[in-house]
């Protein structure tokens, strides 16, 4: 049967251990289900809403449906007491789960914990053969592993759910969330390298970063660096929290000063650790995870005629193309109607002029 879930996003102080996240970006979906045990066994989950002790957070999505759980071969051995099934776990997020740069597998995988233990009616309920117990939103929660990377719209191999259920209880419920690393769906989507005039050539650079993910990611703690001859400098950390909602914008630069940058409204300064070339260059955004920088995103360029234009950007034309080579064909420069701050050609936190739907 399908079962529709409701979303919780943990706010960035909520406790997620096991796992070590450096962002708020476990995402939490709440279900309340209940299984009837006897007759025709059913299980039906529907989505729980926050409340006093549990998990808080804020409800994403215009549909407030971004993973759906999904029960089959529900048995009930009145010999042995076991309510068996098998579930699987479908991610409905534009962002891959069990992953957080939707490439390296997340360590703890996807994990279905339980928030409440079952309430039998009638008599008490006991889950069995769970994966293991940790500290979620509290101590001691069970929990079912999902040892997969699931992009939009996959759904999971099944993994079998046991409950022991004495005679008598004719139906219990119980509620359960899903723990998991996601990928930050970060775009490069606009870069300008060649302030207008010559008087801000490094002060005026930026970087507009696009949200292409279901769910709003902070940027803080993640990496960003520029090149040089000799090849990549060295990381500067983002080292205060920077939000980009889903579908936002927010713009990264040398200062936030718009006397001194040409009136770009910077979210973020990376101060002196870039400065991008007006002649060949390469832009990352990494996030660190244990010892491992994975990149999020990447572009470069080589032809200063095409990208490093006096004064005009360099937007992508799309979030969805391939961005790595801004000299390319997917990306286009500023239209001469895009006027921002002094007078630079751009459309800083805000849909390219170039955009192509
Ligand atoms: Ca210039
Ligand atoms: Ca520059
Ligand atoms: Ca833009």
């Amino acid at each position: 049967m399908l079962v529709a879930a409701g979303v919780l996003v943990a706010c960035s102080d909520q406790p997620v251990a096991p796992r070590v996240s450096p962002q708020p970006a476990d995402g939490l979906q709440a279900l309340d289900c209940r299984a009837v045990v006897l007759g025709t066994p059913s299980v039906r989950c529907s989505p729980a809403t926050p409340g006093a002790g549990q998990a808080q957070g804020t409800i994403i999505g215009g549909q407030n449906i971004l993973v759906t759980l999904t029960s089959t071969n529900l048995n009930y051995d009145a010999g042995t007491d076991v309510f068996s099934m098998d579930v699987t776990v479908q991610n409905l997020m534009n962002e891959a789960m069990g992953t957080p740069d939707g490439v390296t597998p997340a360590a703890g995988g996807i994990m279905v914990f339980f928030l409440e233990e079952p309430v039998g009616a009638g008599g008490s309920v006991d889950v069995i053969e769970q994966d293991g117990n940790a500290f979620f939103t509290n101590a001691n929660q069970g929990y079912q592993t999902y040892n997969e990377i699931l992009h939009k719209d996959e759904i999971s191999q099944p993994q079998p759910w046991k409950f022991n259920v004495p005679a008598g209880v004719s139906s219990f419920k119980f509620r359960v969330l899903v723990s998991t690393e996601v990928q930050y769906k970060l775009v490069i989507n606009e870069v300008l390298v060649n302030p207008a005039g010559n008087t801000r050539e490094t002060d005026g650079d930026w970087v507009e970063i696009f949200n292409a993910g279901s769910l709003p990611v902070d940027l803080e703690n993640l990496v960003v660096a520029d090149s040089a001859a000799s090849g990549r400098r060295p990381y500067h950390k983002i080292s205060s929290s920077v939000i980009v909602p889903s579908g936002g914008y927010v713009v990264l630069g040398t200062t936030t000063n718009t006397t001194t940058n040409g009136g770009v409204p910077v979210d973020y300064a990376w101060g002196s650790s870039v400065a991008l070339a007006s002649s060949l260059d390469a832009f990352k955004v990494a996030r660190v995870v244990g010892s491992d920088t994975l990149t999020l995103d990447r572009t470069q360029y080589s032809q200063a005629s095409v990208s490093a234009q006096d004064g005009i950007s360099r937007e992508l034309k799309n979030p969805a193309l391939d961005n790595s080579n801004m000299d390319g064909s997917n990306w286009g420069s500023a239209s001469v109607t895009s006027v921002y701050g002094d007078g630079g050609r751009g459309t800083p936190k805000a849909q390219n002029s170039a955009y192509t739907p």
